[in-house]
């Protein structure tokens, strides 16, 4: 399958539709292109390869500079900025970038080769560059790491059909409006943000970009702006129902769809956002199906409280006899860069494991009960295990670590450390250490001496018996 270049469509059929607001400026489609243009030129001149990596907040040059790589045929390798110094490295290494463009703020004084800062961009001459017309379903727009039980980073490959496919299914179950504005603070190296552009783009409707999450902000742009939807995470949802408890204050009128994804939110959560009017829609997705594949519908919210809803149109949904979630879906990645065996050890009889437990009730709507490889959520940032105990078995001293998530009233879950030592170490110690390899939400809280670690016949930790201590 092959369709127009998704941007040349939009500036072709609505050029005076405004396609983005980061709250300073507005561009149209027709504008967008031509600004695009500009650093496909300074892009090309750059020789950066087939893939960028981007290091990028939520800005209006970054979103501009992201359509310049997936419109000069190049996939974006999309890093998150919260990740150590080693951490990238290693993301970096594996997709073997050339080029890395990092958003001056986020630049880092350790940082060199293949970084770059967006000015070395910006600063090239303009000769204004061609777009590639059309959009191959099977070709990869964008690459995103997650970590997974082996520790090592694995770049997800999402391809324009995956996108595609995606965006279709939301609208199918949304509804579609050419007054829809989609307010993204949810971070666009995550799929939970970088979908709100591809939407736009395919749907020809209004990003509007913010590049903090700052609760009383955010309130403020869903009371005076036409924003008609916004995605966000348990801890968003939070702060904005806690930050209207005290306002008073009602979204503006157009306003129809909280879509809540990236981890599980309390039954008093969902029922106060229906006393007051907050319409969510709760989904269930990951970035290996380029975001939500599951999701319910307003009119249901009330009857489903605390589901995550039915398959969308294009997904097929079935549970193992273990209560895995298995799903079929044209948004499901193609595999993951340079690990050709890894997807298929994913996939049972053409239906793809999620490691996601979960229960259907009688009407057939999905329940998230747990996960089959404890990880861990915390602030809608996936954790796991298996990379922070690598990180403190180096740590002089330490014979056994094993990490595990404890309830937290923030951010949901956050990681904490049982250690198996016959020394005891100042936490400070500990939780620097952990600072400097890993990103800081993935260091542990807590930490726990305990005389071994409970462990099953093959040696595999038994997570679960620690979590029971914590719950003790
Ligand atoms: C929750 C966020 C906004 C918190 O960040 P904030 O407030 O900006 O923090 P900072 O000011 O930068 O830092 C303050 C301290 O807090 C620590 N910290 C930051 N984040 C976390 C965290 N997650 N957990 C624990 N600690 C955290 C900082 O380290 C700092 O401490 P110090 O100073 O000590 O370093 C931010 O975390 C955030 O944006 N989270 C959301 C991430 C996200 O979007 N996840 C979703 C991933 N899943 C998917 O994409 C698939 C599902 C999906 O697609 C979807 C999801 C939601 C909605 C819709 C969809 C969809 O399907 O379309
Ligand atoms: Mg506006
Ligand atoms: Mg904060």
């Amino acid at each position: 399958m092959e369709m127009q270049n998704w941007l040349l469509k939009q500036a072709e059929t609505q050029p005076n539709h405004i396609a983005v607001d980061d709250g300073n400026e507005q561009l149209t489609f027709a504008e967008l292109r031509e600004q695009v243009a500009e650093l496909v030129g300074k892009l090309n001149q750059l020789r950066p390869g087939d893939k960028v990596g981007l290091l990028a907040t939520n800005s209006l040059m970054s979103y501009k500079i992201a359509l310049a790589v997936i419109t000069s045929g190049r996939s974006i390798v999309w890093l998150n900025w919260r990740l150590a110094d080693e951490e990238l490295q290693r993301q970096i290494a594996d997709s073997g970038l050339l080029v890395c463009l990092v958003e001056d703020s986020l630049w880092r004084v350790t940082m060199s080769e293949p970084f770059r800062k967006y000015s070395t961009l910006l600063n090239q001459s303009t000769a204004k560059a061609s777009l590639v017309a059309t959009f191959k379903a099977d070709r990869v727009a964008s690459i995103m790491y997650t970590s997974g039980t082996t520790g090592k980073p694995k770049g997800v490959l999402q391809t324009f059909g995956n996108h595609f496919y995606s965006a279709i299914s939301s609208a199918l179950n949304l509804g579609l409006s050419s007054n829809d504005e989609w307010l993204c603070v949810a971070p666009i190296f995550h799929i939970s943000g970088f979908s709100i552009i591809m939407r736009g783009l395919i749907y020809g409707i209004t990003v509007r970009l913010v590049d903090k999450f700052r609760v009383t902000a955010i309130e403020q742009i869903l009371v005076n702006e036409p924003v008609t939807i916004m995605s966000v995470v348990p801890f968003m949802l939070n702060k904005l129902v806690e930050q209207q408890k005290i306002s008073h204050r009602s979204y503006n009128k157009s306003f129809r769809c909280m879509l809540l994804g990236g981890g599980t939110i309390s039954r008093s959560t969902l029922e106060r956002c229906l006393q007051s009017e907050i319409p969510v829609v709760q989904c269930y997705g990951m970035t290996e199906t380029c975001s939500q594949i599951i999701a319910l519908r307003a009119s249901d919210a009330l009857q489903k409280i605390g589901s995550v809803g039915q398959p969308l149109f294009t997904t097929q949904l079935k549970l193992s006899s273990k209560g895995e979630i298995l799903l079929k879906t044209p948004a499901l990645t193609p595999g993951y860069l340079n690990l050709p065996a890894k997807l298929p050890s994913k996939m049972v009889d053409g239906w793809y494991k999620t490691g996601d437990i979960g229960h259907l009730d009688d009407d057939g709507y999905l329940y998230i009960d747990g996960r089959v490889d404890e990880m861990i959520i915390s602030g809608g940032e996936n954790i796991f295990p298996q990379e922070i105990e690598q990180v403190y078995q180096q740590y002089p001293g330490i014979k056994e670590v094993a990490v595990t998530g404890q309830n937290d009233c923030e951010w949901g879950q956050v990681p904490v450390a049982f250690l198996v030592s016959d020394q005891r170490y100042p936490v400070t110690d500990l939780i620097n250490y952990g600072r400097q390899h890993l990103a800081h939400y993935k260091v542990p809280q807590h930490y726990y001496y305990v005389q071994s670690l409970p462990k099953n016949a093959s040696g595999k930790i038994r997570r679960f018996i620690l979590q029971q201590k914590l719950s003790k």
